[in-house]
């Protein structure tokens, strides 16, 4: 009989990311929920982004691919297409995500691509050393801003939401136990999951630090009167409360971009037999060089 999983079981290299930093509890949740899911690890690619954040490719065991900045979304759309025995997950952070790469979100997005997103959003360019992303408050001091940011942040959640989400999810880096569950959740949903997790950035964001964090989360799954089936309550969640929101926030039924395909092959590609006969290729070239 096979063994059960362990978070052990999805052990790669050993991490090197700055003591304390949030990343490390996304990638613990990661190999739990897919343990938890029974998922092994040759049935799973991770595809990650440039960054910080992007490195969770080289800790995690399963097929992997590190991508050019910004781009995780696009390869891992592919790799959704061409096989559909894999789970596919995208990591990276949110200069990776929601700046370079957000035109990306948005349409993976509408497209519904049955794949899980989680974003460890730290509100810096951490691997740069530091400066303003997306996601920064307006006010703060960087390298970037020394007199304060002076844009407004994107809002992902809202945004996503706007975009047509099916499975749009926040989580902190301080509570693994939820972001496993909202982790699990997005990888068996059919249909895009996003999962935005606040992973602090001990050493260039001296403000939002897990403290700051838990003196202002507001825990969505933990209010009796919180549906998120609701659209309506997912609007005025993320809008209202804006990031002080952890839980799962909305879920609705997906329509995977793979099963609307009206050739899609539902088999790997890998394992489709696409080869022309030697007869048919032949006379394709003769016709292709024929003077
Ligand atoms: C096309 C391109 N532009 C810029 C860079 C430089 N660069 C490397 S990492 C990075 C930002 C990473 O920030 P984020 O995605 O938030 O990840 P973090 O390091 O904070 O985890 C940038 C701008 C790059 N590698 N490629």
């Amino acid at each position: 009989m096979a063994t059960a999983l362990t978070f052990k079981d999805f052990a790669g290299q050993k991490a090197m990311w700055c003591p304390g930093c949030g990343d490390f509890a996304v990638l613990r949740a990661l190999q739990e929920a897919c343990a938890r899911l029974a998922l092994p690890p040759h049935r799973i690619v991770l595809v990650s982004g440039i960054g910080c954040s992007g490195k969770i490719t080289s800790y995690f065991s399963s097929y992997g691919f590190h991508v050019h900045h910004g781009r995780t979304l696009p390869i891992a759309t592919g790799i959704a297409l061409a096989n559909r025995d894999l789970a596919v997950i995208a990591a990276g952070g949110d200069g990776d995500g929601y700046g370079i790469g957000l035109n990306h979100l948005i349409h993976a997005i509408r497209r519904d691509v049955d794949l899980t997103y989680v974003v460890m959003d730290n509100g810096v360019y951490g691997n740069t050393k530091g400066q303003t992303s997306p996601t920064t408050v307006a006010g703060t001091i960087t390298p970037s801003s020394p007199s304060g940011a002076v844009e407004e942040p994107v809002h992902p959640l809202r945004l996503a939401l706007a975009a047509g989400i099916t499975y749009l999810a926040q989580g902190v880096s301080s509570d693994v136990p939820q972001l496993v569950r909202l982790i699990a959740g997005g990888i068996e949903h059919r249909g895009f999951a996003l999962i935005n997790v606040l992973s602090p950035c001990p050493t260039y964001d001296r403000l939002r630090t897990y403290q700051w964090w838990r003196a202002r989360l507001v825990n969505l799954d933990e209010e009796p009167s919180y549906r998120p089936d609701s659209r309506e309550l997912a609007v005025e969640a993320v809008s209202s409360r804006d990031a002080s929101i952890v839980g799962l926030v909305y879920r609705a039924p997906g329509r995977p971009f793979q099963s609307r395909l009206p050739r899609f092959r539902p088999s790997p590609l890998a394992s489709e037999r696409l080869a022309p006969d030697g007869e048919r290729a032949r006379r394709i070239l003769d016709a292709r060089y024929a003077v």
